[in-house]
């Protein structure tokens, strides 16, 4: 009986793997992204699974080794919304990095990566059958003060066997600052203050390599546009034009297209405004 359960389990993941969704809610949404790699076609019902929460964008990387697939990218999906993302594998030695912003829309970003490998599947050992693997990684977000590190903590995997299908579950917290992209005194506007402060900053650094910033990890990362971990002119440069666009009554924007964290509108007098309410 336990044999024909895991079966049908098997069978139900392998009829939705066809493109079915499982569930109603958002938070449930099941998506089954596509190999990036021409003729990847695994001969397993394998599977690895990234759980995402509502909030936290996680670009996800797996790349398999094993003699035939020596270090080959399979999947780069950028899983952007709520849900579990179902890639299908097969037997292997696998490394899968996650990738999210460590300040709210912002090109600074902290990864974590996992290396583990899918065992064949040995349904001849009692007790111990199971049909396939499901690699399990649970994301999560904890929002940090700006004197911490935007480091992502891994756990371990813990192992378990439910319905024939040996899961493998590890979570992967990522850590985010509440400041937005740009605001390097913290005061919750990014203007001209704080492209002068970076300026200062890069001069400062300049006249002596030595020079580190008298501001926390969180402000660093926020000014820092362009995600190379360093202040420099063009960090100053670009912080400025978002400024000067506001003034100049436009909506701001990046030049790097990632979307401010921020809702901005034009109010009654024309000047632009953060909206009470999502626009
Ligand atoms: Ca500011
Ligand atoms: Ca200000
Ligand atoms: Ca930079």
């Amino acid at each position: 009986m336990k044999k024909i359960t895991g079966m049908l389990a098997a069978m139900l993941i392998a009829v939705s793997a066809c493109g079915n969704m499982l569930s109603a809610s958002a938070a449930d949404q099941v998506y089954y992204p596509g190999t990036v790699c021409d003729g990847f076609e695994p001969y397993a019902k394998d599977i690895i699974t990234v759980e995402v929460p509502e909030g936290l964008p996680v670009s996800v990387e797996i790349v398999q080794h094993s003699p035939e697939r020596e270090n080959l990218l399979l999947y780069k999906y950028d899983a952007a919304e709520p849900g579990s993302y179902v890639f299908r594998a097969e037997p292997g030695s696998y490394t899968v990095t996650l990738t999210s912003d460590a300040v709210r829309g912002s090109a600074v970003r902290s990864s974590a990566f996992t290396v583990f490998v899918i065992n064949d599947a040995n349904d001849s050992v009692g007790d111990d059958a199971y049909d396939f693997t499901d690699f399990r990684i649970i994301c999560s977000r904890k929002m940090i003060e700006d004197s911490e590190t935007a480091d992502v903590t891994l756990s371990e995997a813990a192992s378990g066997l439910t319905e024939g299908v040996l899961i493998y579950s590890q979570k992967a917290e990522f850590k985010q600052y509440g400041g937005y992209r740009g605001d390097y005194d913290g005061d919750g506007d990014t203007d001209n203050a704080d492209a002068q402060l970076v300026l200062n900053d890069y001069a400062a650094w300049v006249a002596d390599k030595s020079f580190k910033p008298d501001q926390p990890a969180g402000r660093i990362a926020a000014a820092d546009y362009d995600g190379d971990g360093q202040l420099t002119a063009a960090d100053a440069q670009v912080i400025l034009n978002f400024y000067t666009m506001t003034v100049a009554g436009q909506i701001p924007q990046w030049p790097d297209g990632i979307p401010d964290a921020r809702n901005f509108v034009i109010g009654a007098d024309g000047r632009v405004v953060i909206a009470d309410e999502p626009v």
